[in-house]
């Protein structure tokens, strides 16, 4: 098992907390204890994407097979604990296994963990931030890639970084192909609940960003001073996440500080919602062809797989 290691960025967070408005790159949501509690969401019953997307999987496997075609090396990006691509080990015949995520320690103890149920099947562990460029190293070699980007982790790219991202893919993809997953509009109400469940597993997740960036960019945010907000932006299409402050309060890190009053919001996070139409177009867009989805009864998830 391989590691590359990348650079965190004190000064991309404080540059954040001091714009107008001020937000914190949702990237940060995700250190150890955050993807545990990222983990939890996709348990709940109110957070419908991650059993819906495998329901998807399941019931359309064969024609889902038929669409990949043969391939060999999975990339997983955003691969968390890795459980979701393990689904794909068997029916795809995968030989290696590309796990990039921006969480090292929690990549490593996936990683080391599914090397013991699956030891036929060579593990790279890649620590990146994939949000602004994608770099593979060379020993994963040329075997037909299939890159796959679940969960509808798209949905966190405003639709010009999603094409970016998905220009990126494209070309790290040559002759391969994409099976990614897109979360659907639907009434505004399932979407809020879905991301401000019952027992406040999200609002712990969005709360901790605060408890990372004070490790990373020594802040001192008191995290009993901010409530967890979320709430459907009917013209962007999008769930916004936002941390609100519940009193005023001035939160300081090395040279510098900011004032918030009561109120006040630190937008943290954006989850896109899409038509399936417009998916396609911006596959399109981004180089691929062959598009093709397959969808849920509910019309609530679409599952992708795209040529490049
Ligand atoms: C990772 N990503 C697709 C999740 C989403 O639904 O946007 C992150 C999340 N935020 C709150 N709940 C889940």
């Amino acid at each position: 098992m391989s590691v590359q290691h990348s650079e965190k960025s004190s000064q991309e967070i404080i540059s954040g907390l001091t714009a107008d408005p001020p937000h914190i790159s949702p990237k940060y949501l995700y250190d150890e204890l955050g993807s545990r509690l990222f983990t939890a969401i996709t348990e709940l019953p109110e957070y419908y994407p991650t059993r819906t997307e495998a329901q998807i999987l399941k019931r359309h496997s064969l024609e889902i097979k038929q669409a990949v075609g043969a391939t060999s090396t999975l990339i997983d990006l955003g691969a968390g604990d890795g459980e979701k691509a393990t689904a794909l080990f068997e029916p795809f015949q995968i030989k290696r296994y590309v796990a990039v995520d921006i969480s090292a320690a929690f990549l490593q103890t996936s990683l080391a963990r599914l090397q013991s149920r699956y030891p036929h099947v060579e593990m790279v562990a890649v620590e990146q931030d994939f949000s602004h460029s994608l770099h593979l190293p060379n020993e994963i070699g040329n075997d037909p890639r299939l890159f796959f980007y679940p969960g509808s982790s798209i949905g966190n790219f405003n639709p010009a970084d999603a094409l970016a991202f998905l220009q990126r893919v494209r070309a790290a993809c040559p002759n391969g192909r994409l099976l990614i997953g897109v979360d659907l509009i639907k009434p505004a109400d399932i979407l809020e609940r879905a991301y401000d469940d019952a027992l406040q597993v999200t609002a712990a997740f969005n709360r901790n960003i605060l408890r990372h960036i004070n490790q990373l960019a020594q802040t001192n945010f008191n995290l009993h001073e901010w409530r967890h907000i979320a709430l459907f932006n009917a013209d962007e299409s999008r769930i916004e996440m936002h941390l609100e402050a519940t009193r005023g309060t001035t939160v300081t890190w090395p040279n510098g500080q900011r004032q918030f009053v009561a109120g006040e919001r630190i937008h943290t996070e954006n989850s896109y919602k899409w038509q399936t139409d417009a998916f396609a177009t911006l596959l399109k867009q981004a180089g691929f062809n062959d598009c093709r989805h397959w969808s849920d009864d509910k019309n609530w998830f679409a599952v992708f797989v795209a040529q490049a």
